[in-house]
Parts: C-alpha cells; structure tokens; sequence
C-alpha cells in the first residue's frame, strides 16, 4: 500500500517561482494541490454519542475492518489517560480528585492538543485514525454543565486538526442506560447524558462539519457496515485534500 509522502521542495521545480506575492499565492497554491495529491494522507474519522453508545466497540470493528483490506489505520482515543494531563483527568472522572469546571475542560482540549503533532504525522504518512470521541464530547459534556455556552466551550478546540467525517451514534439515552449498568465514573446519569445528547444535536446543526448520524439502535454488524461504508467514501474524498481546521 503506497503511502509515502515523498515530495521536496526539488521536485517542483520548473513551477512557477515566487517572484511576485500574487505569483507567490498561485505557486503555493500549486504546491500545495500536488503535494495532496502525491501524498494520499490518511483521513481523521470520529466516532462519538453518549456514554454506552457502542463508540469502542465500532472503533475496533472498523479499524479490523480496514487493515484486513490493507488500508493503513489505527485507532486513538480521547481522553488520552496516558499523558500527564490524562491522568489528571483520569482522576477526576474516576472522582478520586475534583476539579473546577473551566479548568477540567481545558484540561480536555490540552489532552487532544498535545496529541496533534502525533495525529498530523500519522495522517500524513497516509495512516487513516479512528478517533474514540473528539472535540465534540468536550464541548457536548461541558456545556450539559450549567453556566456554559456552547462558543465558550468551542474556543479552545479551535483550530484542532478537522475531522474528515465524524458518525454520530445515535441511540435514546434511556435505551443506552438499559444496556447495562452505567459505571460509577463521573456524568454517568441517565439525567446527565440525556442534557448531553441535546448539546450533541446543537453541535450537529453545524454543515461546516461532514456529521453522519448513524442509528446505534440496531445490531452490531448493521450499524458496522455502514459505519464502513461512509468511512470508503471519506478516505476517498480526504486523499485528495489538505488536512482542515476545526471550527475556523
Ligand atoms: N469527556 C470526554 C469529557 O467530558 N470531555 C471530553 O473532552 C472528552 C473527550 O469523559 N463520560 C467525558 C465523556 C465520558 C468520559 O470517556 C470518559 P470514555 O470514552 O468513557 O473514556
Ligand atoms: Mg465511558
């Protein structure tokens, strides 16, 4: 599976040079288009809904999925509990420690921040990440808290690399609760989850963004398969195009 990204500098040359700033655009430009398409960059999808959604589950179905067809793919996760931050962050929802509200989310946004130069890498060597959860649970749980707006909640993700696709696992929250028992971690109510899934569909009135929602009610292999199928068409569509920006 060709996934290098091998162009230089040298290998433009004969193009139009930067002589004038109007040229210089148009030779950027140039660059810029070719070197999407020699690179074939992977393509950043997410999956996200409420908790007991079947988020985990699906990642690793799908990420099987694509390696048994020799597509390059790997899977990440947010919150990273990894990292330093991640383990703060660890703590928190496992309450063995509080946090003030403003601050645990930025500690979010820092948690997926500090992955980005990884994910560009990957990306770029023409790995497809399956992301377990994005910016869209930061701003969907901290805005189901009371006092906070959806733009304040937004602004520090702004920016982030942009997913090519983002499926949105659509199950009734009560019906979520019914698959088994909540854990004991933080925002895991019933009451909690059900203000989340309405920051959720907030977040999904935005076109800037390629949501999906897919209907999480049914079997496993339903919602897998065509969970697959819109992940072919976005890592056909994002070969092609330079990674985004999130929300900008
Ligand atoms: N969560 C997750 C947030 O509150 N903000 C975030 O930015 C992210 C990524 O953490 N209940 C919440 C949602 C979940 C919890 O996630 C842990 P998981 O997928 O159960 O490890
Ligand atoms: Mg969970």
């Amino acid at each position: 599976m060709g996934s290098g990204c091998d162009l230089r500098k040298g290998d433009v040359q004969g193009l139009p040079g930067p002589t004038s700033s109007g040229r210089k655009d148009s030779f950027e430009n140039h660059y810029a288009n070719l070197k999407a398409m020699t690179c074939r960059r992977g393509a950043l999808i997410v999956l996200e809904g409420v908790d007991k959604a079947g988020k985990t589950t699906q990642c690793n179905k799908l990420i099987q999925a694509l390696l048994e067809n020799e597509q390059p793919a790997e899977m990440m996760r947010f919150p990273e509990r990894t990292t330093m931050i991640g383990q703060l962050i660890n703590s928190y929802l496992e309450k063995k420690s509080n946090l003030e509200d403003h601050t645990v989310h930025l500690l979010f946004s820092a948690n997926r921040w500090e992955q980005v130069p990884l994910m560009k890498e990957k990306l770029e060597q023409g790995i497809t990440l399956v992301v377990d959860r994005y910016a869209f649970s930061g701003v969907a749980f901290t805005s189901a808290k009371p006092g906070f707006t959806l733009d304040w909640c937004k602004n520090p993700d702004v920016g982030l690399p942009k997913p090519d696709l983002v499926m949105f696992l659509n199950v009734n929250p009560s019906e979520a609760a019914r698959r088994g028992h909540f854990g004991t971690e933080r925002y895991e109510t019933s009451v909690f989850q059900r203000a989340v899934q309405q920051r959720f569909e907030e977040l999904m009135k935005d076109s800037s963004v390629n949501w999906q929602v897919i209907d999480a009610s049914r079997n496993i292999e339903d919602v897998h398969a065509d969970i697959k199928n819109h992940t072919i068409e976005a890592i056909t569509t994002a070969m092609t195009q330079p990674i985004g920006h999130l929300w900008k």
